[in-house]
Protein backbone atom coordinates (compact mmCIF):
# COMPACT_ATOMS: atom_id res chain seq x y z
CA UNK A 1 0.00 0.00 0.00
CA UNK A 2 1.62 3.03 -1.08
CA UNK A 3 1.88 5.63 2.03
CA UNK A 4 4.25 8.84 2.58
CA UNK A 5 6.48 8.13 5.07
CA UNK A 6 7.40 11.72 7.37
CA UNK A 7 10.69 11.23 8.83
CA UNK A 8 12.58 8.31 10.47
CA UNK A 9 11.58 7.32 13.69
CA UNK A 10 13.41 9.35 16.29
CA UNK A 11 16.72 7.78 17.30
CA UNK A 12 15.75 7.73 21.03
CA UNK A 13 13.08 5.01 20.27
CA UNK A 14 15.42 3.06 18.45
CA UNK A 15 17.80 3.32 21.42
CA UNK A 16 15.45 2.50 24.01
CA UNK A 17 14.29 -0.25 22.04
CA UNK A 18 18.08 -1.60 21.53
CA UNK A 19 18.45 -1.29 25.47
CA UNK A 20 14.98 -3.14 25.70
CA UNK A 21 16.15 -6.09 23.43
CA UNK A 22 20.04 -6.57 25.20
CA UNK A 23 18.64 -6.55 28.71
CA UNK A 24 15.95 -8.98 27.16
CA UNK A 25 18.53 -11.15 25.67
CA UNK A 26 21.04 -10.59 28.85
CA UNK A 27 17.92 -12.72 31.22
CA UNK A 28 17.02 -15.30 28.87
CA UNK A 29 20.88 -15.60 28.95
CA UNK A 30 20.83 -15.65 32.58
CA UNK A 31 17.85 -18.23 32.58
CA UNK A 32 19.43 -20.72 30.04
CA UNK A 33 22.45 -20.82 32.55
CA UNK A 34 20.11 -21.71 35.20
CA UNK A 35 20.74 -18.32 37.40
CA UNK A 36 17.56 -16.47 37.79
CA UNK A 37 16.10 -15.92 41.02
CA UNK A 38 12.98 -15.27 42.08
CA UNK A 39 13.20 -11.96 41.34
CA UNK A 40 15.37 -12.49 37.95
CA UNK A 41 12.20 -14.53 36.66
CA UNK A 42 10.07 -11.68 37.91
CA UNK A 43 12.03 -9.73 35.34
CA UNK A 44 12.18 -12.20 32.80
CA UNK A 45 8.07 -12.37 32.93
CA UNK A 46 8.05 -8.29 32.84
CA UNK A 47 10.89 -8.32 29.88
CA UNK A 48 9.45 -11.00 27.72
CA UNK A 49 7.71 -10.12 24.95
CA UNK A 50 4.43 -11.23 25.01
CA UNK A 51 4.71 -12.65 21.25
CA UNK A 52 6.66 -15.03 22.09
CA UNK A 53 5.25 -18.68 21.24
CA UNK A 54 5.96 -20.40 24.17
CA UNK A 55 4.38 -17.55 27.16
CA UNK A 56 1.32 -17.44 24.65
CA UNK A 57 -2.07 -18.30 26.45
CA UNK A 58 -4.06 -21.40 25.19
CA UNK A 59 -7.43 -20.98 24.50
CA UNK A 60 -9.81 -23.88 24.46
CA UNK A 61 -11.86 -23.78 21.39
CA UNK A 62 -13.69 -26.20 18.95
CA UNK A 63 -13.41 -26.89 15.07
CA UNK A 64 -15.66 -25.58 13.05
CA UNK A 65 -18.02 -26.15 10.28
CA UNK A 66 -17.81 -23.03 9.09
CA UNK A 67 -14.01 -23.86 7.94
CA UNK A 68 -13.12 -23.96 4.91
CA UNK A 69 -12.33 -27.48 3.50
CA UNK A 70 -9.15 -28.57 1.94
CA UNK A 71 -6.73 -26.07 2.24
CA UNK A 72 -3.94 -26.12 4.67
CA UNK A 73 -2.69 -23.42 7.32
CA UNK A 74 -0.08 -21.54 6.87
CA UNK A 75 3.15 -21.99 9.17
CA UNK A 76 2.45 -20.06 12.62
CA UNK A 77 6.09 -18.59 11.59
CA UNK A 78 4.56 -17.46 8.30
CA UNK A 79 1.38 -15.88 10.27
CA UNK A 80 3.70 -14.45 12.86
CA UNK A 81 6.22 -12.82 10.89
CA UNK A 82 4.65 -11.64 7.74
CA UNK A 83 2.19 -9.06 8.89
CA UNK A 84 0.94 -5.61 8.21
CA UNK A 85 0.06 -3.50 10.96
CA UNK A 86 1.35 -0.55 10.62
CA UNK A 87 1.08 1.51 13.87
CA UNK A 88 3.89 -1.20 14.14
CA UNK A 89 5.99 -0.14 11.01
CA UNK A 90 5.26 -0.36 7.30
CA UNK A 91 7.80 -3.33 6.82
CA UNK A 92 5.98 -6.50 6.82
CA UNK A 93 8.93 -7.96 9.02
CA UNK A 94 8.40 -4.70 11.27
CA UNK A 95 5.30 -6.02 13.29
CA UNK A 96 6.42 -9.04 14.77
CA UNK A 97 9.92 -7.36 15.68
CA UNK A 98 7.95 -3.92 17.50
CA UNK A 99 4.42 -5.11 18.67
CA UNK A 100 5.85 -6.48 22.34
CA UNK A 101 5.43 -2.89 22.86
CA UNK A 102 1.46 -3.02 22.61
CA UNK A 103 -0.13 -3.62 26.05
CA UNK A 104 -2.84 -5.74 26.09
CA UNK A 105 -4.11 -5.94 29.36
CA UNK A 106 -5.92 -4.22 31.16
CA UNK A 107 -7.90 -3.56 27.94
CA UNK A 108 -11.69 -3.01 26.83
CA UNK A 109 -13.84 -2.43 23.67
CA UNK A 110 -16.37 0.41 23.80
CA UNK A 111 -19.51 0.62 22.20
CA UNK A 112 -21.54 3.90 21.20
CA UNK A 113 -23.75 5.13 18.36
CA UNK A 114 -26.83 3.84 17.58
CA UNK A 115 -27.37 1.96 20.78
CA UNK A 116 -29.94 0.95 23.07
CA UNK A 117 -27.31 2.35 26.11
CA UNK A 118 -23.12 2.55 25.74
CA UNK A 119 -21.42 -0.32 26.88
CA UNK A 120 -17.67 -0.87 27.61
CA UNK A 121 -16.84 -4.83 27.72
CA UNK A 122 -13.46 -5.93 29.50
CA UNK A 123 -11.83 -8.23 27.23
CA UNK A 124 -11.66 -11.20 29.38
CA UNK A 125 -15.55 -10.93 29.68
CA UNK A 126 -15.70 -10.57 25.70
CA UNK A 127 -13.15 -13.73 25.54
CA UNK A 128 -15.99 -15.63 27.35
CA UNK A 129 -19.07 -14.59 26.04
CA UNK A 130 -19.07 -17.41 23.80
CA UNK A 131 -17.71 -20.72 22.97
CA UNK A 132 -14.59 -20.05 21.00
CA UNK A 133 -14.48 -21.93 17.57
CA UNK A 134 -11.61 -22.58 15.28
CA UNK A 135 -12.35 -21.39 11.45
CA UNK A 136 -9.15 -21.77 9.08
CA UNK A 137 -9.96 -19.39 6.35
CA UNK A 138 -8.38 -17.89 3.19
CA UNK A 139 -6.53 -14.82 4.01
CA UNK A 140 -6.28 -12.47 0.96
CA UNK A 141 -4.21 -9.04 1.36
CA UNK A 142 -5.36 -6.33 -0.97
CA UNK A 143 -1.33 -6.34 -1.90
CA UNK A 144 -1.79 -9.85 -3.89
CA UNK A 145 -0.39 -12.22 -1.08
CA UNK A 146 -2.44 -14.92 0.19
CA UNK A 147 -2.54 -16.76 3.29
CA UNK A 148 -4.69 -19.68 4.95
CA UNK A 149 -4.97 -19.05 8.95
CA UNK A 150 -6.92 -21.00 11.65
CA UNK A 151 -8.08 -18.38 13.61
CA UNK A 152 -9.89 -18.54 16.47
CA UNK A 153 -12.97 -16.45 17.89
CA UNK A 154 -17.20 -16.51 17.65
CA UNK A 155 -19.71 -14.98 15.28
CA UNK A 156 -19.11 -10.87 15.13
CA UNK A 157 -23.18 -11.50 15.38
CA UNK A 158 -22.86 -12.94 18.63
CA UNK A 159 -21.45 -9.82 20.19
CA UNK A 160 -23.28 -7.70 17.79
CA UNK A 161 -26.53 -8.74 19.77
CA UNK A 162 -24.85 -8.06 23.01
CA UNK A 163 -24.46 -4.29 22.34
CA UNK A 164 -28.18 -3.84 20.98
CA UNK A 165 -28.25 -2.29 18.22
CA UNK A 166 -31.19 -0.06 17.14
CA UNK A 167 -32.66 -0.33 13.85
CA UNK A 168 -31.24 2.80 12.78
CA UNK A 169 -27.84 1.21 12.58
CA UNK A 170 -26.49 0.63 9.21
CA UNK A 171 -22.88 0.37 9.30
CA UNK A 172 -20.71 -0.80 12.38
CA UNK A 173 -17.07 1.18 12.53
CA UNK A 174 -14.06 -0.77 14.09
CA UNK A 175 -11.69 1.65 15.58
CA UNK A 176 -8.16 0.35 16.50
CA UNK A 177 -5.59 1.24 19.61
CA UNK A 178 -4.00 4.40 19.04
CA UNK A 179 -0.79 5.10 21.67
CA UNK A 180 1.66 6.86 20.91
CA UNK A 181 4.36 5.75 23.55
CA UNK A 182 3.45 2.27 22.02
CA UNK A 183 2.99 2.41 19.06
CA UNK A 184 5.56 5.80 17.93
CA UNK A 185 5.23 4.32 14.35
CA UNK A 186 1.95 6.60 14.07
CA UNK A 187 4.12 9.54 14.01
CA UNK A 188 5.89 8.65 11.01
CA UNK A 189 2.93 7.39 8.82
CA UNK A 190 0.49 9.83 6.90
CA UNK A 191 -2.67 7.80 7.60
CA UNK A 192 -5.42 9.53 9.92
CA UNK A 193 -5.20 7.49 13.10
CA UNK A 194 -6.66 5.35 14.79
CA UNK A 195 -6.92 3.05 12.50
CA UNK A 196 -11.10 2.65 11.48
CA UNK A 197 -13.03 0.48 8.85
CA UNK A 198 -16.07 -0.53 8.82
CA UNK A 199 -18.71 -3.02 7.64
CA UNK A 200 -22.50 -2.70 6.69
CA UNK A 201 -24.74 -4.19 9.22
CA UNK A 202 -25.33 -7.20 7.06
CA UNK A 203 -21.62 -8.05 6.26
CA UNK A 204 -21.05 -7.47 10.25
CA UNK A 205 -24.31 -9.90 11.34
CA UNK A 206 -22.82 -12.55 8.32
CA UNK A 207 -21.80 -15.92 9.93
CA UNK A 208 -18.78 -16.12 8.16
CA UNK A 209 -17.33 -12.39 10.25
CA UNK A 210 -15.43 -13.13 13.02
CA UNK A 211 -14.76 -11.86 16.00
CA UNK A 212 -11.30 -12.73 16.74
CA UNK A 213 -9.24 -13.87 19.64
CA UNK A 214 -6.44 -16.44 18.72
CA UNK A 215 -4.89 -18.30 16.07
CA UNK A 216 -3.81 -21.73 16.04
CA UNK A 217 -5.15 -22.01 19.37
CA UNK A 218 -3.40 -19.62 21.36
CA UNK A 219 -4.19 -15.65 22.26
CA UNK A 220 -3.24 -13.67 19.27
CA UNK A 221 0.08 -12.54 18.91
CA UNK A 222 0.22 -8.95 19.14
CA UNK A 223 1.31 -8.39 15.50
CA UNK A 224 -1.75 -10.39 14.04
CA UNK A 225 -3.64 -7.70 15.96
CA UNK A 226 -4.02 -8.94 19.95
CA UNK A 227 -5.98 -8.90 21.79
CA UNK A 228 -8.97 -8.58 20.16
CA UNK A 229 -9.59 -8.22 16.00
CA UNK A 230 -12.10 -9.01 13.16
CA UNK A 231 -11.82 -11.11 10.24
CA UNK A 232 -13.95 -10.95 7.21
CA UNK A 233 -12.80 -13.68 5.28
CA UNK A 234 -14.27 -12.63 1.83
CA UNK A 235 -12.28 -9.23 1.81
CA UNK A 236 -9.16 -7.56 1.36
CA UNK A 237 -6.89 -8.06 4.71
CA UNK A 238 -7.20 -4.51 5.54
CA UNK A 239 -11.15 -4.82 5.86
CA UNK A 240 -9.81 -6.29 9.14
CA UNK A 241 -9.25 -4.27 11.88
CA UNK A 242 -6.69 -5.10 14.64
CA UNK A 243 -6.36 -4.80 18.25
CA UNK A 244 -10.08 -3.00 18.37
CA UNK A 245 -10.69 -0.70 20.69
CA UNK A 246 -14.20 0.55 19.73
CA UNK A 247 -17.17 -0.58 18.06
CA UNK A 248 -19.64 2.15 16.65
CA UNK A 249 -23.11 2.13 15.38
CA UNK A 250 -24.03 4.57 12.83
CA UNK A 251 -26.46 5.15 10.34
CA UNK A 252 -23.99 6.56 7.19
CA UNK A 253 -21.08 4.71 6.10
CA UNK A 254 -18.29 5.43 8.24
CA UNK A 255 -14.52 6.81 7.24
CA UNK A 256 -12.59 3.95 6.99
CA UNK A 257 -8.56 4.53 6.70
CA UNK A 258 -7.35 3.32 3.10
CA UNK A 259 -10.66 4.54 1.68
CA UNK A 260 -9.85 7.57 3.19
CA UNK A 261 -6.03 7.99 2.17
CA UNK A 262 -6.58 6.84 -1.60
CA UNK A 263 -10.41 6.47 -2.80
CA UNK A 264 -9.57 5.62 -5.65
CA UNK A 265 -7.48 2.61 -5.50
CA UNK A 266 -9.40 0.98 -2.41
CA UNK A 267 -13.20 1.16 -2.24
CA UNK A 268 -15.38 0.50 0.96
CA UNK A 269 -16.54 -2.66 -0.36
CA UNK A 270 -13.65 -4.77 -1.06
CA UNK A 271 -14.44 -7.66 -1.74
CA UNK A 272 -11.56 -10.24 -3.15
CA UNK A 273 -12.28 -9.65 -6.77
CA UNK A 274 -9.91 -11.09 -9.58
CA UNK A 275 -12.00 -8.88 -12.55
CA UNK A 276 -11.37 -6.00 -11.13
CA UNK A 277 -7.97 -4.50 -11.34
CA UNK A 278 -6.12 -2.36 -8.19
CA UNK A 279 -5.28 0.81 -10.48
CA UNK A 280 -1.38 -0.17 -10.16
CA UNK A 281 -1.63 -4.10 -10.00
CA UNK A 282 -3.92 -6.59 -11.03
CA UNK A 283 -5.38 -8.94 -8.72
CA UNK A 284 -6.33 -12.07 -10.69
CA UNK A 285 -3.35 -14.07 -8.62
CA UNK A 286 -1.70 -14.22 -5.52
CA UNK A 287 1.48 -14.72 -4.35
CA UNK A 288 0.82 -17.85 -1.28
CA UNK A 289 3.15 -17.17 1.17
CA UNK A 290 4.91 -19.91 2.27
CA UNK A 291 4.35 -22.02 -0.38
CA UNK A 292 6.87 -24.42 -2.54
CA UNK A 293 7.86 -21.98 -5.55
CA UNK A 294 5.81 -24.34 -7.73
CA UNK A 295 2.14 -23.72 -5.89
CA UNK A 296 3.52 -20.08 -4.75
CA UNK A 297 1.08 -18.32 -7.25
CA UNK A 298 -2.43 -19.42 -7.54
CA UNK A 299 -5.77 -17.90 -9.34
CA UNK A 300 -7.69 -15.52 -6.74
CA UNK A 301 -11.43 -16.39 -6.32
CA UNK A 302 -14.31 -14.36 -6.76
CA UNK A 303 -15.13 -13.34 -2.78
CA UNK A 304 -12.08 -15.06 -1.93
CA UNK A 305 -13.70 -18.61 -2.83
CA UNK A 306 -16.52 -17.74 -0.64
CA UNK A 307 -19.06 -16.60 -3.08
CA UNK A 308 -21.86 -19.12 -2.45
CA UNK A 309 -21.87 -17.56 1.13
CA UNK A 310 -21.73 -14.51 0.34
CA UNK A 311 -22.84 -12.99 -3.16
CA UNK A 312 -26.53 -12.78 -2.54
CA UNK A 313 -25.50 -9.75 -0.07
CA UNK A 314 -24.31 -8.10 -3.41
CA UNK A 315 -27.26 -9.00 -5.90
CA UNK A 316 -27.92 -5.98 -8.28
CA UNK A 317 -24.88 -4.11 -7.28
CA UNK A 318 -22.26 -3.07 -9.52
CA UNK A 319 -18.94 -4.34 -7.75
CA UNK A 320 -16.83 -2.32 -10.46
CA UNK A 321 -18.68 0.92 -9.19
CA UNK A 322 -19.06 -0.49 -5.60
CA UNK A 323 -15.18 -2.09 -5.38
N1 LIG B 1 -5.06 -1.54 13.12
C1 LIG B 1 -4.68 -2.09 11.97
N2 LIG B 1 -5.37 -3.12 11.45
C2 LIG B 1 -4.98 -3.70 10.29
C3 LIG B 1 -3.86 -3.20 9.56
C4 LIG B 1 -3.14 -2.11 10.13
O1 LIG B 1 -2.14 -1.61 9.58
N3 LIG B 1 -3.58 -1.59 11.32
N4 LIG B 1 -3.50 -3.80 8.36
C5 LIG B 1 -4.56 -4.53 7.64
C6 LIG B 1 -4.06 -5.29 6.48
S1 LIG B 1 -3.59 -4.39 5.10
C7 LIG B 1 -4.04 -6.66 6.46
S2 LIG B 1 -3.63 -7.53 5.06
C8 LIG B 1 -4.35 -7.44 7.69
C9 LIG B 1 -3.16 -8.33 8.01
O2 LIG B 1 -3.42 -9.23 9.06
P1 LIG B 1 -2.25 -10.24 9.50
O3 LIG B 1 -0.99 -9.42 9.70
O4 LIG B 1 -2.71 -10.87 10.79
O5 LIG B 1 -2.05 -11.22 8.42
O6 LIG B 1 -4.61 -6.60 8.83
C10 LIG B 1 -5.36 -5.45 8.55
N5 LIG B 1 -5.70 -4.76 9.80
MO1 LIG C 1 -3.59 -5.91 3.37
Amino acid sequence: MLIRKKNEIASSEITAQSDYRNRRAFMQGAAAAGIATLAGTRLLDVAAPRTDVHAATKLATVPSKLSTPGITPTSFQDITTYNNFYEFGTDKSDPAKNAWRLQTRPWTVSVEGEVKKKKTFDIDTLLKLRPMEERIYRHRCVEAWSMVIPWDGYPLAEFIKECEPLSSAQYVQFLSYENLNQEPWIKDISLDWPYSEGLRMDEAMHPLTLLTFGLYGQALPNQDGAPVRVVVPWKYGFKSAKSIVKVRFVKKQPRTTWNESAPNEYGFYSNVNPNVDHPRWSQKYERVIGAPFWKARQATLMFNGYGDQVASLYAGMDLRKNF
